[in-house]
């Protein structure tokens, strides 16, 4: 393709093994949500019930890749890329959560790994991306301590098979987003609004994140165990105390909460009153159980975000949007594009000095595609790419240790409440037909994967 936007990027500028990869989610891709024994998921039960999704639509069939996961992974190759990230659906393996495997999931991801590693692409497992099984949702989720025990049992199962293959572990995906969006907020499954459970869910994940690390490292020899997490820079139109502390308040409700216990600092309560109850669920020797030495972390940059003073003492501050600062691009999302804000999630994330590496395990943006001729075109899509490169690149040179950067996401899919409106993929698919049709932006990536490594694309 002769007339992709050109580029002086180079593979080179990122290093020798820096690892290319895409991303996607189980219940974003897979449907056959009831197929081979699979048990409901929470995302099942709101889709078809209390949730509100755009367009009222389900993950029910989503990309058929239970059923395209070959000819998609081929797609990934095509592309140029070496790494394919994806999640395992607990409700798949476990249609009880705990008890009984069915064997018919459990193989269904074998058959994935293999067809990755047959065709010279690198799997990156997420353990939890959001499927939750209903059953156990029943007795509480998240918010039930028990959880530490079913997830350990869960994690078991999964990595007790898979590991001879994958070495390359996540625990979660966005802790922020399940906890924060599902329990808090509600507009997610499991749908709740309540503080108590916000704060009781996080905890027990936060805990997780230590019980899922130790139980990988058990089964899996030369595992590379790390955990993802959405990193959203906060920004305040002022500068007045209270600026600061409505900033500092949401920064900590959303992102430290999420980070800062497993590295041994705790809940950053002083910060943020709204936490003050989290006491209630901890337990004698919690402060030891929950530190995990990660050997990575995945960030996760989409946006920053605009925060303003409200006054309630709990909370000092709101996420804001204001139509008067907004100087930025608005993606699908109504997400901002501020490239330089994924250099400040790296370098922050960077200053705790607390994990040898870092990887960008998603970034990418939702536009509306236009399709001529057979091809789809993108070129805003091509922009964000570039623009977000470039800013990791100058995160590496100054010295931040970036592993990899997968991009969100390898085809269109699911996107929760927003159903399938936002296409986020390299790859476009026709929902009605399941066609796949490589975007500019995919031949973007193969261009530049593709060249010597030290030629610009
Ligand atoms: O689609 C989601 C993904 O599941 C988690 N991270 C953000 C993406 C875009 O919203």
């Amino acid at each position: 393709m002769t007339d992709l936007p050109k580029t002086d990027l180079t593979k080179a500028d990122f290093g020798e093994n820096f690892t290319w990869g895409v991303a996607h989610a189980s219940y974003q891709v897979e449907g056959s949500w009831k197929a081979d024994g699979k048990g409901l998921s929470i995302w099942d039960t709101f889709t078809h019930g209390g949730g509100r999704i755009r367009g009222k639509a389900n993950g029910d069939t989503a990309c058929d890749f239970y059923n395209r996961y070959d000819s998609d992974t081929a797609l990934v190759k095509e592309m140029g890329f070496d790494a394919q990230r994806f999640s395992i659906s607990w409700p798949r393996v476990l249609p009880n959560g705990v008890g009984r495997v069915e064997e018919r999931g459990l193989d269904f991801y074998d058959r994935l790994v293999d067809s990755c590693l047959e065709q010279g692409v690198e799997p990156w497992v997420t353990l939890y991306h959001w499927d939750f099984p209903q059953v156990l949702q029943d007795q509480g989720g998240w918010t039930n301590r028990s959880v530490l025990g079913w997830f350990e049992e869960y994690v078991d199962v999964v990595t007790a098979r898979l590991g001879d293959r994958v070495k390359n572990w996540m625990v979660f995906n966005e802790p922020c987003s399940f906890v924060l969006i599902g329990h808090l907020l509600g507009t997610h499954a499991p749908g709740n609004r309540s503080l108590r459970k916000y704060l009781a869910a996080a905890h027990h994940v936060n805990l997780c994140e230590a019980v899922g690390a130790r139980v990988v490292r058990a089964n899996v020899e030369d595992a590379n165990v790390g955990t993802t997490h959405v990193v959203t820079p906060m920004r305040t139109v002022g500068n007045t105390e209270r600026d600061r502390k409505a900033k500092a308040s949401i920064d900590a409700i959303s992102n430290r909460i999420f980070w800062e216990p497993n590295m041994g600092m705790g809940y950053p309560v002083d910060d943020a009153p709204l936490l003050r109850g989290i006491d209630r669920y901890l337990k004698p020797g919690d402060d030891q159980d929950i530190r995990v030495d990660w050997d990575f972390v995945g960030v996760q940059y989409y946006q920053r975000q605009m925060v303003k003073p409200w006054p309630v003492p709990m909370l000092r501050g709101v996420p804001w949007i204001s139509r008067n600062h907004r100087e930025y691009e608005i993606t699908a999302m109504g997400w901002e594009v501020q490239p330089d804000g994924l250099h400040e999630a790296l370098t922050r994330w960077n200053s705790y000095n607390a994990v040898p590496k870092l990887y960008v395990t998603e970034n990418g943006a939702a536009f509306p595609d236009h399709v001529v001729d057979g091809r789809v075109h993108d070129s805003r899509r091509i922009a964000f790419y570039e623009a977000h490169l470039r800013e990791l690149r100058r995160a590496i040179q100054d010295g931040v240790p970036v592993g990899g950067y997968f991009s969100w996401s390898l085809m269109d899919n699911f996107e929760w409440a927003e159903g399938y409106v936002p296409r986020f993929g390299l790859v476009h698919v026709d929902f009605d037909t399941q066609v796949r049709t490589i975007k500019d932006s995919g031949y973007w990536f193969q261009r530049l994967l593709e060249a010597k490594s030290t030629e610009p694309a």
